[in-house]
């Protein structure tokens, strides 16, 4: 495969404006008619040229209802004669139940589903298979009435009926014009719940959730959640749903979290189904966060799509941004903030700063599902925010109107999103747009100096190379900022160049460095620095560790506040990582467990805001600060640090544990959510003090909710207590027959902290409930343990590595999309101490020397190893 570039886009020669596909599926194969009226663009002497998937066999091609010369290329299929436009006609046959990359039309357990973005529609039919062109499509399906009583299309249902020796049909239409990415079909044995919502304007809607009919209990959370999301599209952009009929449907075999199909979401079963005994409180957070982002997609992604697939982030950044924003209004602004900021931190910086970091509009790739990354979603989302504020959220809902008034139903590009902010703000965003084309995570030097009744605040910028990008300039960015006195009030000094708005001082930064001046500001007062993470960067300032431990106590603005926590926490982390490299006593002094103090006696702090604050930064956030990692020292130290916590703070947490505990059952609202997050995370100190063992093992007992009942587990699995073998043995038990309860099971034990764990990986591998084939279990025992146990997966012993690398070319046979997603945590080398590094680079070597390598794993390995 090559290399495709942005520059060089190029209107499609072949546009569909309709096309009627009719499927007959059956056990062994599936026949595929696609007739489509098409119209072309250039040299109509040239042969049309249409995407074909390499698992297509092309039966018949017609043009005008005549058989048409017509050849196949690897990915291609070149029809002669088309002239300047017509019918063509293709029947294609195909073979679901062998199509283990789950692109396409493909078999999970019984039922037939689709997942065609972004290039999965040329596996069922030869097309123009790209978002600029798009056609209203009818779809008929004929398929077993028993096995498939279910049949499912976007759109409207139009017909249905027998057909006799056991088979039936069904049509649909949808009448909204629709790239082919968005096309879905499903057909099974589908239970289904069903619900109403009535639009602003009146329409009623119909709303069905498909599950499994075992699953039809765990619907009821994402049903709600879609409610609110439709109300809350309406109330904040004034976007109504614009069909009658909203479905869903929840898939076990899928490669990503869930599909925006117009009108016909499909959802991998993790992120839809949730129930107390199956899902935690964070579960029912993410399905809630799922469900809002796929059904914002029919605005922001489906009425208006993308151009070609160097614009994802046009919908993926604008969507993720809208989500978080529902998350917050539904739950607590100030957590939703901080949990995706940890996501940032912990997975898009390192991506940025690493071999595979690139722009959040891409400017060339092999494959486009390597693409589908934190940095197109989350940076991107990023990007979204950081306009909304600095154009200000009245601004911003203007521009979003101006978006759709000029786009709606059109194909387009990140800067015409850019340019209806622009145009509906008045504010030059020319700059400011260098965070798409730009990668890297620029770096903010902050720092104060007095001159008399004065002090100016100084901020410097800079961000490193990335690959193929050496220089980089300044990137236009909201600094929002405040002032704390030394009472701990707010005060809000006159500033140069600033404009102080009810949450702080927003300043502008443009420049590699530039100066803001604010009048008469009081001794001793500090400041409050980067509130609300205004702009995705990491800050270096010279405010001391009283400073810190002071806006903990005062500061008004929840991230702030938060980041002086963590930023002690990480000083006295690495400050113990630093001793014990150089074989030195611990430093003496440990500012985050003094200042830890001062919040046990805050009795007015919300119970899920003190977890936060007593969250530790994760091993690899901690690891990105240090010049060369060492992870068994990192992580050896963040021990010490939880340990220190757990000796000089055993009573109050003791006793707050105690008063959290649940007098009555489980409940979901936010307060008894609030008590689960803080006790949980009190039991995981508590487990490292005497005692812990009976406390763990009653907690276990009393549990009668997966938050609770996981909580115990993970101390559990963390631990060498006489219950351990008991309690992940009774956890099996109960999970046996739930798959996303399984995985819990596999997860949990991938991401212990004992340093058995890379073996008893390797033996999880070979436990009768594992395969390489269902995406969801093979994250929750490999991703699992890659990316979130850094001290496990670096092993001394090379052995994480040699897993991994096993294991991508194991999975790259069945599913190279899936494979490619395991690469990244391998070629971040660059970093790690050398004995370490020269194995991870053995470990890519020996995938790049797999002759039969896909490429989408030799993109990604290819470029990791450079
Ligand atoms: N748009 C889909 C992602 C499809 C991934 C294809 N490899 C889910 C989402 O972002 O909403
Ligand atoms: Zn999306």
């Amino acid at each position: 495969k090559v290399e495709i570039f942005l520059a060089d886009y190029e209107p499609p020669k072949t546009v569909v404006t309709d096309i009627r596909l009719v499927f007959c599926l059956f056990d062994t194969h599936a026949d595929i008619t696609a007739t489509s009226t098409f119209t072309r663009n250039g040299d109509l002497a040239a042969p049309m040229v249409l995407d074909a998937g390499d698992m297509l066999e092309i039966v018949s091609v017609k043009l005008d209802g005549v058989a048409a010369r017509h050849s196949r290329g690897k990915r291609t299929l070149t029809v002669e004669g088309a002239g300047a436009g017509g019918t063509l006609e293709i029947v294609t046959r195909i073979k679901p139940q062998d199509n283990t990359k789950l692109e396409g039309l493909y078999r999970s357990g019984g039922m037939f589903c689709t997942q065609c973005e972004a290039e999965g529609f040329r596996q069922i039919t030869a097309f123009p298979d790209r978002p600029d062109v798009m056609a209203r499509y009818a779809v008929r399906i004929e398929a077993d009435k028993a096995s498939c009583p279910v049949l499912l299309s976007n759109g409207n249902p139009v017909a249905s009926g027998g057909l006799g020796e056991g088979r039936h049909f069904a049509e649909w239409e949808d009448p909204f014009p629709k790239p082919s990415y968005l096309f879905a079909l499903v057909a099974g044995d589908l239970g289904h719940i069903t619900d109403h919502f009535t639009t602003a304007s009146g329409r009623r809607v119909t709303l069905n959730i498909y599950a499994d009919p075992r699953d039809l209990d765990k619907c009821d959370h994402a049903m709600e959640s879609l409610k609110r999301s439709m109300r809350w599209d309406e109330e904040v952009y004034g976007l109504e749903y614009d069909l009658d009929l909203f479905n869903i449907v929840a898939v076990g075999d899928f490669n990503m979290g869930a599909m925006e199909n117009k009108g016909l979401n499909v959802f991998n079963t993790k992120c839809v189904l949730a129930s107390p005994e199956t899902a935690t409180d964070r579960d029912y957070d993410s399905v809630e966060g799922i469900i809002g982002h796929e059904y914002f997609h029919n605005w922001t992604g489906n009425r208006v799509t993308c151009r070609d697939w160097f614009q994802l982030s046009l919908k993926e950044g604008l969507t993720v941004f809208r989500d978080q924003e529902f998350s917050a209004d539904m739950g607590s602004r100030a957590v939703k903030r901080l949990d995706d900021v940890r996501i940032l931190r912990s997975h898009q910086f390192p991506e940025d700063g690493g071999p595979l970091a690139h722009p959040v509009r891409p400017d060339r790739y092999v494959e486009i599902n390597n693409f589908y990354t934190v940095t197109v979603y989350n940076k991107g989302a990023e990007v979204i925010r950081m306009m909304h504020r600095l154009i200000g959220a009245e601004a911003f809902r203007k521009g979003m109107d101006l978006y759709f008034a000029r786009h709606d139903g059109q194909a387009v590009t990140c800067d015409d999103f850019a340019a209806a902010m622009a145009d509906a703000s008045g504010k030059d965003l020319s700059q400011f747009k260098r965070w798409y084309s730009q990668a890297g995570t620029p770096v903010l030097s902050v720092s104060r100096a007095r001159t008399g009744n004065d002090v100016i605040v100084t901020i410097e910028q800079e961000t490193a190379p990335t690959p193929g990008q050496p220089v980089k300039e300044p990137f236009h960015m909201p600094f929002l900022m405040g002032w704390v006195a030394t009472d701990g009030q707010a005060i809000t000094p006159v500033v140069t160049g600033g404009d102080w708005r009810e949450d702080g001082c927003l300043l502008e930064v443009r420049e590699g460095r530039q100066s803001f001046t604010f009048k008469d500001v009081p001794e001793g007062a500090v400041p409050s620095l980067l509130r609300g993470f205004s702009a995705p960067v990491r800050l270096k300032s010279d405010l001391t560790r009283e400073d810190l431990a002071f806006l903990l106590r005062y500061d008004s603005d929840p991230f702030a506040r938060w980041e002086a926590a963590q930023t002690l926490a990480r000083d006295q982390v690495l400050g113990v990582t630093a001793a014990l490299i150089e074989g030195r006593n611990a430093p003496a002094d440990t500012p985050f467990s003094d200042a830890v103090e001062s919040l046990f006696a805050d009795k007015a702090l919300d119970p899920a805001f003190l977890a936060e604050l007593l969250t530790l930064p994760g091993e690899v956030e901690l690891g990105q600060m240090m010049e060369v990692l060492e992870p068994g020292h990192l992580h050896e130290a963040r021990e010490a640090t939880l340990n220190d916590l757990a000796t000089r703070y055993e009573a109050e947490m003791r006793a707050r544990y105690d008063s959290l505990r649940p007098k009555g059952g489980y409940k979901q609202d936010g307060a008894a959510r609030a008590a689960r997050r803080l006790a949980n995370l009190l039991l995981q100190f508590l487990a490292r003090r005497p005692g812990g063992d009976a406390l763990v093992k009653a907690h276990y007992e009393a549990a009668d909710n997966m938050t609770d009942r996981i909580a115990a587990l993970s101390a559990v699995s963390d631990s060498d207590f006489a219950c351990r073998g008991a309690i992940l043995a009774d956890f099996y038990e109960r999970s046996k027959d739930e798959p996303l309860v399984l995985d819990k099971w596999f997860a949990v034990q991938a991401t212990s902290r004992r340093g058995d764990t890379v073996q008893k990986v390797r033996e999880l591998s070979r436990h009768p409930a594992f395969t390489l084939k269902n995406p969801n279990r093979l994250r929750s025992l490999v991703s699992s343990f890659t990316m979130l146990n850094q001290a496990g997966f670096h092993d001394p012993s090379g052995q994480g590595y040699r897993f991994l690398a096993e294991t991508i070319l194991a999975v790259d046979k069945i599913n190279p999309l899936i494979a490619a997603r395991l690469v990244a945590p391998l070629g971040r080398w660059a970093r790690v101490e050398p004995a370490r590094q020269a194995m991870m680079l053995d470990s890519l070597r020996f995938i790049l020397d797999e002759p039969k390598l896909s490429d989408d794993v030799r993109e990604l390995a290819a470029k990791s190893l450079k």
